[in-house]
C-alpha cells in the first residue's frame, strides 16, 4: 500500500485446475497471493485500499455439498484470526464492495486473474497489472528473518533427503526409484510439498538441463545428478548434487567435478551486496573456461572463450537465480534492474543486496546436440578441441547448487550443507556399502 498509493489493489488467488472429470491437480497458491496473505485455499481474492488503509479477504461461499465432499473450510471469523486481515467476506460480495471502494482512486493495481474476473467492476480505473507485479517482485526479493527461517528448514530437510539419496542410490535402480528416496525423505521429515519435480539424471541424461523422464536404469561407472528441493510454508529449497553410482569418481569425472566445485566455491565467496549479477555470471564463465582449458577441452584467451560463447557449449545456463516462494523468484523488480555491463546475454541483471536469497549453481555438461553440431563446430573450432570434447560425451553433466543469503558484511550465509567435497562423497558412498 505504501508503494501503490494512487490506486486500488486487487489480487485474485489461484484457482483449482481440473485434471480430469472431478479430479483436480494438487492446488498450489499463487506466490504473490501467498506472500501477501498466507492463505492456501483456492478461489480467494485480496482487496487493499491504500487511501482508507483497509484490507479485506474474499473467500468462496461454501455450501454443505462442498463440506460433505471436501471437509472443513474456515469461516470468515476463523479466517480473520488465521490470516490477520481486517475484514473477511465472500467473493460474491466483491463486485458490490468494489463499487464503493473505487471512488477516489485513479488506477487499478490488479493482477491479470483479478482483471479477468472483476475487470467490469473496475471500469474507468486505469489497469496497471505490471506495476503491481513489479512492486511485489521488488518486495519479495529481500527476505526478512522469518522468511530466512522457513528457507533454512526447507534446506535442512532437503539436505537430509539428498544425503539419503547419496546413501541409497545404487546401480540397477531406476531414476524414479531414486526420486522416491528423495521425495519420501522430505515427506517423512514433515514437508509435504516439493518446490518442483525432482530431476534425477544418470549418465548422459545429466546433460539434459531440465531432464524430466526419470525412468532410466542407473549403471555402475555413471554419474548421478539430482536437482531436488522441498518447500516449507511455500518457500523453496533448490539443491543439486552430482555423485558416482560406484563409490569412486573416474579420472575424467573427478577432473570435471573439480572445475565445477572450485567455481562454485569462488562464486559463493564473491556474492556480496553491490555486485552486478551479470558480472557474477561472467566470473563463473571465466572460471569454468579456465578449468576446461586446463583439461585441454578449450584453448585461447579467457576473454575470447567468454565473449565468443565457446564456454557456453559446456555451460549453457547461468550462475543462479533468486529463490523464495517461487523456485525461480522473479528478477528483483525494475528499480534494481541494471544495464548489462558485459557482452554476454544474461537474464537476471540486478545488484545483489543483503537479504537476497540466491542459488549458486555452475555446471559442466557434455551435450551431443552442441558438440556434434556442424554450425557450432564451424563457429568455435579455433577455441574448442571438438575431437577431445566428443570423446567425453556420455559423461553427462555435473552441477553443484547451494542456496545462499547475501549478507551486508562478510561471506554469505550458505543454507545448504550437503557434502560436496569429492572425498566426503566417496567416503559416504563407501560407508553405505557401494563398491
Ligand atoms: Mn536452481
Amino acid at each position: 500500500m505504501g508503494r501503490l498509493k494512487d490506486g486500488l489493489i486487487l489480487l485474485a488467488g489461484g484457482r483449482e485446475v481440473i485434471r480430469n472429470y472431478d479430479v483436480s491437480y494438487v492446488f498450489r497458491q499463487g506466490s504473490d497471493f501467498l506472500w501477501l496473505t498466507g492463505v492456501e485455499e483456492p478461489g480467494c481474492a485480496l482487496l487493499l485500499d491504500p487511501k482508507r488503509r483497509t484490507s479485506a479477504l474474499y473467500m468462496p461461499r461454501i455450501d454443505d455439498h462442498h463440506r460433505v465432499w471436501e471437509g472443513h473450510v474456515p469461516s470468515p471469523a476463523e479466517a480473520r484470526r488465521l490470516y490477520g486481515v481486517e475484514r473477511v467476506a465472500f467473493t460474491d460480495e466483491l463486485p458490490k464492495a468494489l463499487k464503493k471502494a473505487r471512488s477516489g482512486h485513479r488506477r487499478a493495481y490488479a493482477n491479470e486473474a483479478a482483471l479477468k474476473s472483476w475487470g467490469s467492476s473496475l471500469k474507468g480505473l486505469k489497469p496497471a497489472p505490471a506495476v503491481l507485479t513489479d512492486a511485489l517482485e521488488e518486495l519479495r526479493a529481500v527476505k526478512d528473518a522469518g522468511e530466512v527461517a522457513l528457507m533454512r528448514r526447507a534446506n535442512e530437510v532437503s539436505g537430509a533427503a539428498h544425503v539419503a539419496v547419496m546413501r541409497g542410490a545404487r546401480a540397477g535402480m531406476r531414476e524414479y526409484q531414486v526420486q522416491a528416496l528423495f521425495d519420501s525423505a522430505c515427506l517423512a521429515a514433515g514437508l509435504k510439498h516439493l518446490a518442483y519435480p525432482s530431476i534425477v539424471a544418470a549418465g548422459d541424461n545429466g546433460a539434459v538441463l531440465h531432464y524430466r523422464k526419470n525412468n532410466a536404469v542407473l549403471k555402475a561407472g555413471q554419474l548421478l545428478l539430482i536437482d531436488a528441493g522441498a518447500e516449507n510454508g511455500g518457500y523453496a529449497a533448490d539443491i543439486t548434487r552430482t555423485f558416482p553410482v560406484s563409490a569412486r569418481f573416474t579420472r575424467r569425472q573427478a577432473d570435471a567435478y573439480d572445475v565445477v566445485l572450485a567455481t562454485q566455491k569462488a562464486l559463493i565467496n564473491a556474492a556480496k551486496p553491490g555486485v552486478n549479477s551479470a558480472d557474477w555470471h561472467v566470473l563463473s564463465m571465466r572460471l569454468i573456461a579456465e578449468g576446461l582449458r586446463d583439461l585441454g577441452l578449450l584453448r585461447g584467451s579467457t576473454d575470447a572463450l567468454v565473449e565468443t560463447g565457446a564456454v557456453r557449449l559446456f555451460y549453457p545456463h547461468s550462475i543462479g537465480h533468486l529463490l523464495g516462494l517461487d523456485v525461480h523468484d522473479g528478477l528483483g523488480g525494475s528499480k534494481r534492474k541494471l544495464p548489462n555491463p558485459t557482452k554476454v546475454p544474461v537474464r537476471f541483471v540486478a545488484r545483489l543486496e543483503a537479504g537476497m536469497a540466491v542459488t549458486v549453481e555452475p555446471g559442466v555438461y557434455f551435450i551431443s546436440a552442441l558438440l556434434e553440431s556442424k554450425a557450432q563446430y564451424d563457429k568455435h573450432k579455433d577455441l574448442v578441441d571438438f575431437a577431445r570434447a566428443r570423446s567425453w560425451l556420455g559423461l553427462g553433466g555435473i552441477r553443484i547448487e547451494d542456496d545462499i543469503i547475501v549478507r551486508a558484511k562478510g561471506l554469505p550465509l550458505n543454507l545448504t550443507s550437503v557434502p560436496k567435497e569429492r572425498r566426503d562423497i566417496e567416503a559416504l558412498r563407501r560407508s553405505a556399502g557401494h563398491g
